[in-house]
């Protein structure tokens, strides 16, 4: 059987999701970097084997798989030594979901909303409002670690990976997270993930092409 094959790229946020989730079950994989600043995500090759030519990308014996959290999903399904990383009780795992959802859908969306227009279009300045829609962002996932060691309960999830690499990117860009004391706690306990160093690397590659856009204050 032909090892697994993550197409990624570092800089990437979804992609260190599924690198991450990919290390904290010890799963060996090949990596084959797309460097999303080269375009060769608009390669012919790549275009074939995914279609809406995005990183993370699986190929698991030719089981094509893309989307960072359905990755991690699959993944821990399949290679998880037991069912921490992704539990197999209705409810645990309901509570990994909505985690899961609320990076995809709030948490991330809102980093790639302040990000992106930076990065590519000119931007130099992050405006108030986007500022502010974060800030409240944070503030909810403050409050999940309110009572929880990790983002969905006692024990680390592939929802504290996912977070973990969409959160590093903004910190990253220096992001201030001083009223946020959970998050702070939180991210001490993300130091022990494995592949953390590799992937914070790749979060400090980001934040340095988004700051060099920046107007500096
Ligand atoms: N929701 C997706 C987002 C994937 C995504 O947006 N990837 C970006 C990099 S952050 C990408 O590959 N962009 C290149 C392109 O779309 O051509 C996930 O979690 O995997």
């Amino acid at each position: 059987m032909a090892p697994v094959k993550l197409y990624h790229f570092p800089l990437s946020a979804p992609s260190r999701g599924a690198y991450l989730a990919a290390k904290a079950i010890g799963l060996s994989i090949d990596i084959e970097i797309v460097d999303l600043f080269k375009k060769e995500q608009l390669k012919e090759s790549f275009i074939k084997l995914n279609p809406q030519h995005c990183v993370p990308t699986l190929d698991d014996d030719g089981f094509i798989l893309w989307e960072s959290r359905a990755i991690a999903c699959y993944l821990s399904d399949k290679y998880g030594k037991d069912d921490s990383l992704y539990p197999k009780d209705l409810k645990r795992r309901a509570v990994v979901n909505q985690r899961l959802y609320f990076d995809s859908s709030f948490l991330y969306v809102k980093i790639r909303a302040i990000c992106y227009p930076i990065l590519f279009q000119g931007v130099t300045e992050i405006a108030k409002v986007l500022k502010d829609d974060l800030n409240t962002t944070l503030g909810f996932l403050d409050k999940f670690l309110d009572n929880s060691k990790w983002v969905a309960g006692d024990n680390c999830t592939i929802a504290d990976t996912s977070i973990y690499a969409s959160l590093s990117s903004i910190l990253a860009v220096g992001w201030d997270i001083s009223t946020f004391p959970n998050i702070q706690r939180w991210l001490k306990e993300c130091e022990q993930l494995p592949g953390y160093e590799e992937s914070t690397e790749g979060a400090k590659l980001f934040g340095e092409a988004v700051r060099k856009n920046l107007k500096q204050k």
